[in-house]
């Protein structure tokens, strides 16, 4: 018997609505699947089959909203968000080495500290001018290390000690510092700080600025002001280009003192001028002392300072020299002992 049209059109309606169906309803569990995966927090399924042939150019980066998995550390913040603020500083208490090492367990030998989890924005060589002051330092590392760790600098100490019993040379002694923490690390920075001051704020930080810093402008001492504009003596930070403009410092002021106001003239000499911290962030304490044998006041110091212009050419680090006599490395510092000479040589 022969079909009607009107019923195969039927049949193949009714053919129509049921592939729809089946289509519909596979959809459906896919979607109810998909739904279930997300739910219960499973991530999506790795793409299948080989990874995709990388780019001749590098696809622009997507805007970062936090630390790109496999990339370098980012820059630590500036200022460190670990600063406390105003510290309470005192000189009662013995200090004992080993402990302070074991209450700093992320200072390397030599004194080098490098922050974990970010870059630092710069490589910091603290260097100590040093005789005979054993009991200062030990404050002074105690005070230091948790500090400078907060200001999330990679760090070197270098305690320059005066070997010999001539005359003390406080500047030619930085000058020495800064050319052998060159010989051990790339530093762009150089804090040059007397062994005998600790800051009264860790927002003071121990880094360089676009001009040379002083920092220990607010002096206990000096009843918490500067003893006079041009001082730049105590504690400062040079960068290495800025050290290096000004021909290092002075190697022949023998004794006490004119050697920091002849740093200040070579600094005002090659147009740069000083950064300084306010007088509450600047704040700092001196350990107080009776003056040292061998480090009397220079007679010829006021004769010195008036002759910067002309002398800073022919005397620093052009001419530096000296020979180093013992490199220690202990825990929290580095000791380098040196013969500095004499006034004569
Ligand atoms: N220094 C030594 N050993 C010395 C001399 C100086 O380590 O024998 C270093 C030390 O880092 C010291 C720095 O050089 O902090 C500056 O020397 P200083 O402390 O003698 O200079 P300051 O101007 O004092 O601080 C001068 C003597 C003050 C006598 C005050 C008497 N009331
Ligand atoms: C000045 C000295 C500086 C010294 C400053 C503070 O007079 O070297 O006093 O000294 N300049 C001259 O003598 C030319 S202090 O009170 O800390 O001993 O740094």
């Amino acid at each position: 018997m022969k079909e009607l049209p009107g019923a195969s059109l039927q049949k193949a309606c009714r053919l129509l609505v049921v592939f729809c169906a089946l289509h519909l309803s596979v959809v459906f569990f896919y979607y109810l699947a998909g739904n279930a995966r997300s739910l219960h927090g499973h991530p999506d399924p790795p793409p299948r089959g080989p990874a995709p042939p990388r780019p001749e150019t590098p696809a622009p980066a997507p805007p970062q909203t936090s630390r790109p998995v496999n990339a370098s550390k980012q820059q630590c913040p500036d200022p460190s968000p670990l600063l406390v603020g105003p510290l309470r500083i005192e000189f009662s208490h013995t200090v004992n080495m080993k402990k302070v090492a074991e209450e700093n367990p992320e200072v390397r030998e030599g004194g080098r500290y490098t922050p974990k989890d970010c870059t630092a924005l710069q490589k910091v060589a603290i260097i100590i001018p040093f005789r005979n002051r054993d009991e200062h330092l030990k404050y002074w590392l105690y005070y230091l290390h948790p500090i400078l760790q907060r200001q999330q600098l990679d760090y070197g100490i270098y305690v320059i000690n005066q070997g010999g019993e001539e005359t003390f040379n406080r500047a030619k002694l930085l000058n020495i510092g800064f050319v052998e923490a060159l010989k051990e690390y790339d530093y762009n920075c150089f804090v040059f700080s007397d062994v005998d001051l600790i800051p009264m704020d860790d927002r003071n930080t121990y880094k360089c600025y676009d001009q040379p810093r002083h920092l220990s402008v607010s002096m206990d001492k000096f009843g918490f002001r500067l003893p006079y504009n041009q001082y730049f003596g105590g504690v400062s930070a040079l960068s290495k280009v800025q050290f290096e403009k000004i021909n290092g410092f002075p190697n022949n002021y023998w004794g006490w003192g004119g050697e920091d106001d002849d740093i200040y003239n070579r600094l005002v000499f090659k147009g740069m001028g000083v950064s300084r911290p306010d007088a509450t962030i600047g704040k700092c304490r001196m350990i107080h002392h009776s003056r040292d044998t061998k480090n009397e006041p220079n007679p010829q110091r006021f004769t010195k300072i008036a002759h910067t212009k002309e002398t800073m050419k022919a005397d620093g680090l052009n001419t530096l020299s000296y020979k180093a006599v013992k490199i220690e490395r202990f825990s929290l510092y580095t000791k380098i002992t040196v013969d500095v000479g004499s006034p004569k040589s």
